[in-house]
């Protein structure tokens, strides 16, 4: 019986590639994003190697996420993984000067829309007594760095978060684990700095972890046998030895 995973954030980066990577293995793919043209676009290149379902919502909306999930189809109703990867970081300021706005979306996406999914998806796990959770945290959820503040809050968050549920669901025999990345390369610094081209300068003078580098851990993580949990993962770039730590050569 072919498995089905849901993941977060599927549009771009991360989620993307362990699109592609879950899709190259034949499992089942719930794509959910925000923006529909991207989901469209996936979808077909994807439906070549495995069957798509997408689902177009944002987390932050509480009601318009538990609905879409709800509103599965049969043939994708069963979800066996469910990879928790959507977020960002919004701005790169000192507490004193942060943005409200800025705060409310760190928090709302990357913890709150966050247990909104979980919410939606835990429920059918646990009825089954099985199922597999990844939750995507960062290097930023081990340590905080300068002007990182409440990014670094919202992925500590992420990763008491995915504690709680190894152990609250351990009873079901519900895989939990984290997956840590330090610097990839992705859309995450164009969010972070609102298309200023200071991101551009982000990945530059080293090689950054790429969305394929993360994915392939991923799906390592998920295919190890019943009774191996990969509980917390940190992958750095060989260049990066922490946040702040990074050897670059121009
Ligand atoms: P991207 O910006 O490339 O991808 C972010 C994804 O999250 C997009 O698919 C986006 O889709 C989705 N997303 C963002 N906001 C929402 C929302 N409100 N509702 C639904 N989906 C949303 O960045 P990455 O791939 O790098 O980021 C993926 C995860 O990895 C994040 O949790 C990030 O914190 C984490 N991470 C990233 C690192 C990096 O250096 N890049 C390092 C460590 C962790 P759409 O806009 O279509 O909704
Ligand atoms: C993303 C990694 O160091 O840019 O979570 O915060 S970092």
């Amino acid at each position: 019986m072919k498995k089905t995973v849901l993941i977060t954030g599927a549009t771009s980066g991360i989620g993307e590639a362990t699109a592609y990577e879950f899709a190259k293995q034949g499992i089942n793919l719930i794509l959910c994003g925000r923006r529909l043209r991207r989901l469209d676009t996936i979808q077909k290149a994807l439906e070549r190697l495995t069957n798509v379902h997408t689902l177009n919502f944002d987390v932050r909306d509480k009601a318009k996420t538990l609905e879409a999930i709800e509103s599965l189809p049969d043939a994708f109703k069963t979800i066996d993984i469910l990879i928790n990867n959507a977020g960002n970081a919004h701005g790169l300021d000192p507490i004193n000067e942060g943005n409200l706005d800025d705060w409310d979306a760190m928090m709302d996406i990357n913890v709150k829309g966050l247990l909104y999914v979980s919410k939606a998806v835990i429920p059918q796990m646990t009825a089954r007594q099985s199922g597999h959770i990844i939750n995507i945290g960062s290097s930023a959820g081990k340590e905080v760095y300068p002007k990182g503040n409440v990014y670094c809050a919202s992925k500590h968050a992420v990763l008491a978060i995915t504690e709680g549920m190894r152990i609250d669901l351990n009873p079901f025999g519900i895989k939990v684990g984290s997956v840590n990345p330090g610097l990839v390369e992705t859309e995450f610094s164009q969010v972070r700095f609102k298309g200023d081209k200071i991101a551009d300068s982000v990945y530059r003078g080293f090689k950054a972890l790429q969305a394929k580098d993360i994915a392939e851990i991923i799906y390592f993580a998920i295919s190890r046998p019943p009774h191996v949990n990969i509980a917390d993962l940190l992958v750095f770039p060989t260049a990066q030895a922490n946040s702040v730590t990074v050897k670059k050569e121009f």
